[in-house]
């Protein structure tokens, strides 16, 4: 099947330098996705955009480009409900990648079954409204307590304007809850005022919340970008990560977003995108938890003492 990207569409930065932070040994690349290819993978009807293709081989040599160890690939909104693609990667890559699925209340127990001995071990709650239709609460609820019998956790999207309005349900999950990106701060607010405190929050009143600290080409308004060999991209998100990895080092995991979708601006050089890691988690205990052993602990606990 042939595809038309959304007009406007950035494709991934290709040539990517090589970061001069040195990841630990046995980084995880905790977020990203793989678009199609769409010839392979069609894309899905109900999408809101249609994205260049990124495939498994392409993610995979990006990792050992930057010098990760592995992947967690969550299922991109491109592809509804059907997980092949992202499945795919995951069988493909020895162990080395886990996912993160969407689900509908249909779904069966031997499908559940099937991603799981694929790697999957969480299921994505989107409530961006400009990339996915509204599913009932109850329905995700549902969802949250069947998934909970595989030990899997639940990933949320939001908007932060949107947090008081969602509050009561996501603290209700009965799972282990990983925030996307923050909660997506709009930056340009002080980093005490009352939006981010009510972040901070939520993660301090609930020991079941993570947060990837995550996005900040997303995030960032004033920049510099990470382009060019720009060393101190996105400062203005610096002050919002930095205070979740110092406050919650246990609970908080990195990845790169790659291949970015529906980024208007500018498309970054992954390379400069891990040299961002060090302004938010300058020590070396602070970068292992953040980039190994969090991201172990939650995705392959098998392999963790
Ligand atoms: C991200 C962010 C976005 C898109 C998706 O699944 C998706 O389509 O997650 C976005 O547009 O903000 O995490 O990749």
């Amino acid at each position: 099947m042939e595809f038309q990207k959304t007009p406007g569409w950035l494709d991934w930065y290709n040539g990517p330098t090589k970061p001069t932070f040195k990841l630990p040994a046995g980084a995880v690349d905790a977020h990203c996705h793989v678009f199609g290819p769409g010839a392979e993978f069609p894309y899905a009807p109900e999408r809101k955009y249609t994205p260049c293709d990124a495939s498994k081989q392409q993610l995979y040599a990006l990792r050992d480009h930057l010098g990760f160890a592995r992947n967690v690939v969550v299922q991109a909104t491109c592809h509804g409900a059907d997980n092949r693609a992202m499945v795919d990667a995951l069988v493909s890559s020895g162990g080395k990648a886990r996912g993160v699925a969407t689900v509908k209340r249909s779904v069966s127990d031997a499908e559940l079954q099937a991603m799981h001995d694929a790697g999957v071990r969480g299921v994505r709650f989107n409530f961006v409204k400009r990339l996915v239709d509204f599913t009932p609460k109850d329905e995700l609820l549902e969802i949250a307590g069947r998934i909970a019998k595989w030990g899997w956790h639940v990933v949320i999207y939001f908007e932060a304007v949107d947090l008081p309005e969602l509050w009561d349900f996501f603290t209700a999950l009965p799972t282990t809850v990983v925030v996307d990106h923050m909660g997506r701060p709009d930056v340009s607010k002080p980093v005490d005022g009352p939006e981010f405190e009510l972040f901070v929050k939520f993660m301090r009143e609930h020991q079941n919340v993570w947060c990837k600290v995550t996005c900040p080409e997303r995030l960032s308004v004033a920049g510099p970008k990470a382009l060019h060999g720009e060393q101190n991209a996105y400062q203005d998100v610096v002050p919002f990560a930095k205070r979740i990895v110092d406050t919650f080092p246990d609970r908080v995991i990195w990845g790169t977003d790659w291949p970015h979708p529906n980024l208007k601006d500018h498309m970054p050089d992954d390379g400069l995108l891990v040299d961002f890691i060090p302004h938010i988690a300058p020590t070396a205990a602070q970068q292992q938890q953040l980039l190994v052993d969090n991201p172990m602990r939650l995705y392959w606990p098998e392999e963790v003492a």
